[in-house]
């Protein structure tokens, strides 16, 4: 079978680094006593300026935790945030990804299949945005210090060649596809414990860290039912089947293509679209070799570092 070209890829520019920042100093307002005999005001609704405020500044504390691989506090813990906002903060992290020179990759879903829904005790599906800082090249090894708490998932990644927005059939799904490949996504919450609401993990850009693809091939046979197995320094740890997502991975490409056409962003060609997890995530640990074979699709795998 002829490799499908992807001339519209660029190689991973962007390096996940640690670099470590100095920490920026708390904002300290000064307490202010009412005069006495001031009449106690009402509270204030808060207004759109604040709300804005809030979702660059804790966009700025999730992006600083992935790149210090350090954890934060549940941003619910402390702060209701609603669903549209979760993606409003998303999307100020990704806009300063690309403020250090990254490029919008494709899209990822989340919680395409009942055993990352089991893991997670969330039932929704999600997405996040991928970048090409988030690539990792197929069989090098991945830095371990660079992550909080690493874990990865088997996926299937389908390679556009067209744009794909708002409600479509399959046919057009199908039609937009220039190819698919195994694929391994690494998830690195940046909250404590890996615990969170769907809309703090909404906010952490679906716990999105890293992707690698294998082989790319033509999908001119049915890939909704293909075996797969994860394994870490050859030995199985999850055996699964692309039908575990959504019943077949190319109903979560059309699901991508409807949150695009709501976002607002249309999936285009050249992107990636990660179709979610087959199995639950296994954390990963420093010296493992995590190797992804897939029936009919060949192997994708990466090391781990110390
Ligand atoms: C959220 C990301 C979900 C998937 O494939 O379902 C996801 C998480 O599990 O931390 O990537
Ligand atoms: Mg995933």
């Amino acid at each position: 079978m002829a490799a499908p070209k992807v001339a519209a890829r660029k190689p991973a520019a962007a390096k996940k680094t640690a670099a470590k920042r100095p920490a920026r100093r708390a904002a300290t307002k000064p307490m202010t006593k009412p005069a006495q005999g001031a009449k106690k005001k009402a509270a204030k609704p808060v207004g759109q300026s604040r709300i804005k405020t809030n979702i660059k500044a804790l966009a700025r504390n999730l992006d600083k935790a992935a790149q210090e691989a350090r954890p934060i506090e549940q941003i619910s813990a402390t702060t209701p945030i609603s669903l549209d906002q979760a993606y409003q903060i998303q999307k100020e992290a990704i806009a300063l990804r690309m403020l250090r020179r990254e490029q919008r990759a494709g899209i990822k879903m989340g919680f395409t299949s009942r055993a990352k829904i089991a893991q997670m005790g969330i039932g929704d599906l999600i997405w996040g945005r991928l970048t090409d800082g988030m690539i990792i090249e197929e069989g090098a090894p991945i830095d371990f210090s660079t992550y909080i708490h690493p874990r990865v998932e088997p996926e299937i990644a389908f390679l556009l060649k067209r744009p794909l927005s708002g409600r479509i059939t399959p046919m057009q799904a199908m039609e937009a596809v220039e190819a698919i490949a195994p694929a391994l996504e690494i998830i690195d919450s940046r909250y404590s414990n890996f615990k969170f609401s769907l809309e703090d993990v909404v906010a952490d850009n679906a716990s999105s860290s890293g992707f690698v693809t294998g082989p790319w091939q033509i999908p001119d046979f049915d890939f909704g039912n293909l075996g797969l197995v994860l394994s870490f320094n050859g030995k199985p740890v999850q055996i699964g089947s692309t039908a575990a997502i959504m019943g077949h991975p190319l109903r979560s490409l059309i699901a991508a293509a409807r949150f695009a056409g709501e976002a607002g962003e249309p999936l285009m060609p050249g992107w990636i679209v990660m179709a979610g997890g087959a199995t639950a995530a296994e954390p990963l640990v420093a010296g493992q070799y995590v190797e992804l074979e897939m029936e009919n699709m060949g192997r994708v795998a990466f090391g781990v570092s110390s």
